[in-house]
């Protein structure tokens, strides 16, 4: 695989897209292909310290705006920092959430609005779009049952939100697939997970660098 890419993982909670990125990430290093998995917010120090203050906020909580701009921010240093460096050095990156997260939590659910935070997205990381966006689509019922089996049982401040604001998320994240279904590829995870793995390293399989 000649050029290296950035992938990005998306769903509402408890989808499995952290399953399916680190599955991701092992099958390419036992491939010979260098990748770093890595997540958001988060993924450099400075945005793991924005991941603290989002996900645990003060007692006053924050803004909408606020919320919008510290994610926007860990992305700006994730992007500077570890993402563009490791493409540059021919590293695939496997990212468990990115920019498609705030366009359905902050643009859509928050009411920020989709262009407002594409152009944090301009502003903060000049932009960047993954090569390809796998989106875990899973009922709610079934995203609940492993919710309550897993292991962490701690819930974040955005988990904590209503289950509207969470149809709202779901809602926004199958319109964005709509809009670009050159780069999104919706892939029902509700089946087994070595399914779901095949249906991922399938769809990347007509990426440049990577066909033949
Ligand atoms: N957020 C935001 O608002 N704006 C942004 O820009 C960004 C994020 C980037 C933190 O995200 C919060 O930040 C998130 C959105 C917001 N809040 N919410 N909601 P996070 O990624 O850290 O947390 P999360 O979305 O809640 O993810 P999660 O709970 O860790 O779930 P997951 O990564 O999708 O699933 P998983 O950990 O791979 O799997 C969950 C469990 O299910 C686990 O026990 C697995 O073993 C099991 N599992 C996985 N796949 C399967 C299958 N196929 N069958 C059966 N069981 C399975």
């Amino acid at each position: 695989m000649k050029q290296a890419h950035l992938i990005s993982f998306e769903g509402g909670e408890g989808c499995g897209k952290s399953t399916q990125a680190r599955l991701l990430a092992d099958w390419l290093e036992a491939q010979g292909v260098p990748a770093v998995l890595t997540r958001e917010p988060g993924g450099t120090p400075g945005a793991e310290a924005i991941r603290q203050m989002v996900l645990d906020p003060p007692e006053t909580g924050w803004s909408a705006e606020a919320e919008a701009l510290l994610f926007a921010a860990a992305r700006a240093d994730h992007v500077a920092r570890l993402i563009r460096p490791a493409l540059a050095a021919g590293r695939w990156v496997i990212c468990d959430r990115f920019i498609d997260s705030s366009l359905a939590y902050q643009g859509a659910a928050s009411g920020i609005g989709l262009e407002q935070v594409r152009q944090l997205h301009v502003i903060g990381s000049k932009g960047l779009l993954p090569s390809k966006t796998i989106l875990l689509d899973v009922p709610p019922h079934e995203a609940a049952r492993r919710i309550k089996r897993r292991e962490n049982q701690q819930t974040d401040a955005i988990e904590e939100r209503s289950a509207a604001y969470h149809q709202q998320v779901a809602a926004a994240f199958r319109l964005l697939a709509q809009q670009e279904p050159e780069r999104f590829v919706v892939i029902d995870g509700s089946g087994p997970i070595s399914g779901i793995q095949e249906q991922v390293r399938f769809a990347l399989r007509m990426l440049p660098g990577v066909e033949g």
